[in-house]
């Protein structure tokens, strides 16, 4: 039986195993090493208009989502991800009413999004319509949210959307896959300023910005750019298994909130949110850079 390799939407055949079930699936960081996952079941292996989309199965991860052979979300790793994405923005805006993601596709940081009582309305502005299909058929826990009467689901290019639209959020999450094809340009600085002016006055962006070992470059240059366009620009990090090096940043940007001195704990206190990982201090500790992170920042 075949021993099936992909790295980032190039799969690589790799032939002769004993076993009839010796499937591999292997995510390859930087060309040099990577992470390495038996594959108990493929359960969907699809192309759509702009990706492969790919549903596999591991036993100790559960079910997980591979867009362009890069894992996006699994049964059993997605809520640092998501909750960072979603919580820390919405317990540091003082009213988050409106509320607009751009990707996010699996509906994991919809679904967290709409825990918030607050929140009226939730744009979810996804390219790729068969991911949120395929997101529905595998992963019910993750799109919970889509059923919630304030979501509003819109498959568009992002950056059509932020620049053709006039209506202003008070928070904006980039939920977006890699800085590769289809999402390079919501990576770019033009990109940034623009979703600086959708933003109200205390209105705050979170933005997935990447491995803080594989990809310095690209983290170095966001946070220049967004330093340059918002008066608060900061990183944040969480720990993410499936995502190259385990370890993953955030970039959170506002018009005046803080991320620590803002922090509305009371809200926290009082709502009582069911999280896995986001709590108020996790929340508090992802702003706290290793030295070779705050390099990287210089
Ligand atoms: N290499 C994987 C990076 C994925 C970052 N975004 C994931 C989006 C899931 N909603």
């Amino acid at each position: 039986m075949a021993n099936v390799k992909s790295n980032h939407g190039k799969p690589v055949v790799v032939k002769g195993m004993d076993d009839p079930w010796n499937v591999w699936y292997s995510e390859l960081h930087d060309g040099c090493c990577g992470l390495t996952l038996k594959i108990d079941r493929v359960l969907e292996s699809d192309r759509s208009e702009f990706q492969r989309i790919e549903v596999l199965e591991n036993r100790f991860f559960g079910k997980i989502l591979a867009l362009y052979g890069s894992l996006m979300v699994a049964d059993n790793d997605h809520n640092a991800y998501n909750e960072m994405m979603a919580h820390v923005p919405l317990f540091c805006h003082p009213d988050p009413k409106q509320v607009l993601i751009i990707g996010g596709g699996d509906c994991g940081t919809l679904t967290e999004i709409m825990k918030h009582p607050e929140v009226e309305k939730c744009t979810m502005c996804e390219l790729d319509q068969k991911v949120v299909e395929t997101a529905r058929r595998h992963f019910p826990h993750l799109t919970t949210g889509l059923d919630d009467s304030r979501a509003r689901l819109v498959f568009e290019d992002g950056q059509e959307f932020i620049h053709s639209g006039n209506d202003k959020y008070d928070v904006i999450i980039l939920d977006l896959s890699d800085p590769i094809g289809p999402a390079t340009n919501l990576f770019q600085k033009p990109f940034h300023q623009a979703v600086f002016d959708r933003l109200n006055d205390s209105g705050i962006l979170a933005a997935q910005a990447e491995s803080p070992y594989f990809d310095q470059g690209a983290i170095s240059a966001m946070y220049g750019n967004l330093r340059d366009i918002f008066p608060v620009a900061k990183l944040y990090t969480c720990f993410m298994p499936i995502y190259p090096s385990g370890y993953w940043a955030f970039m959170y940007c506002s018009k005046g909130p803080d991320p620590i001195n803002d922090l509305d704990s009371a809200r926290w206190e009082r709502l009582k949110l069911k999280t896995r990982y986001y709590n108020i201090e996790t929340h508090r500790a992802a702003f706290a850079l290793p030295q070779f992170v705050k390099e990287i920042l210089k």
